[in-house]
């Protein structure tokens, strides 16, 4: 969704300035065109925006969510203004920018921290973890595999399949029925291009009790395909996306944590620690991969801010900066506006700030957080009361195919400050 809106806005602000007004190169007058631009035949898949902006058009549709990794291009044209008495005199330049926008799925970020981990220290946390409340009851199938499993024994295709398979299950079920967050690896929840290879043939093992695995044991060939996958990902993920990137938007959907528990909080919280350290420019984990150039400063954006009402978003931006810690932007963000703000007042004559849209089935729908977004960990006691938290339609486009958003503009100036500051 914030990649189409993306596209949409900018497409409608050449014309509009208003669909982007706090990004400086738009308000300015200084962003002359954008236009879609194709992709060569060996790059990635392209992102499929006419699909997600028909569905919007058509019957107020969410777009499909991200399964796969697909690019977008936009060409810009922008006038930058010469400082002082030669700008005077020969006005600004033009100059193209190409705009190329990587979706992926958010998952595939945990990959990550995994690429400084070794096999036996992943197991071992995985291991642990999955035995204690709320993993062990997602993980029962998973555990009495591994119960019954002789990690010395010879590998078996079969046998190791049926391992994966539970485990990739597990990780399903944390994330599905959980609402947890700190899952890895992330191409067991979303596989992409790497579907059925032989090398995600593998899941958390404890040691061999000898000291030393048997050549061709189980644990042996696991810890392999853990190598081949670590390496894969760097060679197909870190080196030609993410290393090469000038701006790295992550987004972030706090209401959910919020909304699912305190260990769903405490999970999301415990991901979001290790993505940000992964992608923290200086010394964090992706410079000390020995890549060529410094990655860029992330835009963390909590998303679907326009569940709250203004008054309340600069608690959710406090609560993210709260969890990824000092570096990088922080903005709290929604795609597309869904809804409106409005106060209700209950029959004590106390006023909320709340916000109000409409539902599937075309209904109205108000909703607000009982005493506001809380701008730090909440105590345990905060998670007892359950919000549902209702599914908003989205809003059709305009006439000239932008959509109502918050904060967009300035998530994008975050990001791209020489491009549209
Ligand atoms: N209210 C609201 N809902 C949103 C917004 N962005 C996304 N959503 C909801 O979240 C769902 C998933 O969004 P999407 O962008 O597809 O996320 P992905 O699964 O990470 O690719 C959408 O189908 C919407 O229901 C937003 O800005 N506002
Ligand atoms: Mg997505």
């Amino acid at each position: 969704m914030f990649v189409t809106a993306l596209a949409a806005n900018l497409l409608a602000a050449v014309r509009d300035p208003r669909r982007l007004a706090a990004a400086p190169a738009v308000s300015e007058g200084r962003l002359v065109s954008v236009h879609e631009a194709g992709l060569s035949v060996t790059d990635a898949p392209l992102f499929p925006l006419e699909a997600a902006l028909a569905a919007l058009g058509g019957e107020a549709r969410w777009p499909e969510p991200t399964r796969r990794l697909a690019k977008l291009a936009l060409d810009l044209e922008l006038l930058s203004p010469l400082p002082g008495q030669v700008g005077r005199l020969i006005g600004p330049l033009r100059r193209s920018v190409r705009l190329e926008i990587v979706d992926y799925p958010g998952e595939w970020l945990l990959d990550l921290p995994l690429l400084a981990l070794s096999f036996e220290d992943w197991s071992a946390r995985e291991l642990a973890r999955a035995r204690t409340v709320p993993r062990a009851r997602y993980a029962e199938a998973w555990l009495a595999l591994l119960a019954g499993l002789d990690v010395q024994a010879p590998a078996e295709e079969g046998a190791m399949r049926r391992l994966a398979d539970a485990y990739a299950a597990y990780l399903r079920r944390c994330r599905d029925e959980g609402a947890l967050a700190d899952l890895s690896p992330g191409r067991f929840l979303n596989p992409d291009s790497w579907e059925g290879m032989a090398f995600l043939l593998f899941c958390p093992l404890a040691l061999p009790p000898a000291a030393s695995p048997k050549a061709g044991s189980v644990w042996e060939r696991m810890r392999a395909h853990w190598d081949e996958y670590r390496r894969r990902t760097r060679a197909e993920f870190l080196a030609p996306h993410l290393a090469r990137f000038d701006a790295q938007v992550v987004l972030v959907d706090l209401f959910r944590a919020l909304a699912s528990g305190a260990a769903s909080f405490a999970d999301t919280q415990a991901a979001l620690a290790a993505i940000a350290a992964a992608l923290r420019p200086e010394p964090g984990l992706l410079s000390r991969l020995g890549l060529e150039r410094a990655p860029p400063r992330p835009v963390f954006c909590a998303t679907k801010a326009d569940y709250v009402p203004a008054s309340q978003r600069g608690q959710l931006a406090a609560l993210l900066r709260h969890l990824v810690g000092g570096e990088g932007a922080v903005v709290p963000l929604a795609a597309v506006a869904c809804t409106r703000d409005i106060t209700l007042t209950d029959d004590r004559g106390r006023v909320q700030d709340a916000v109000e849209g409409i539902v599937e089935g075309g209904g109205r729908e108000a909703f607000w957080f009982a005493g506001g977004v809380p701008a730090e960990t909440p105590e345990q006691a905060w998670f007892d009361r359950r919000y549902d938290v209702p599914r908003f339609l989205p809003p059709t486009p305009g006439p000239d195919g932008g959509l109502r958003h918050v904060n967009l503009d300035r998530a994008l100036t975050a990001a791209l400050p020489g491009v549209l500051g």
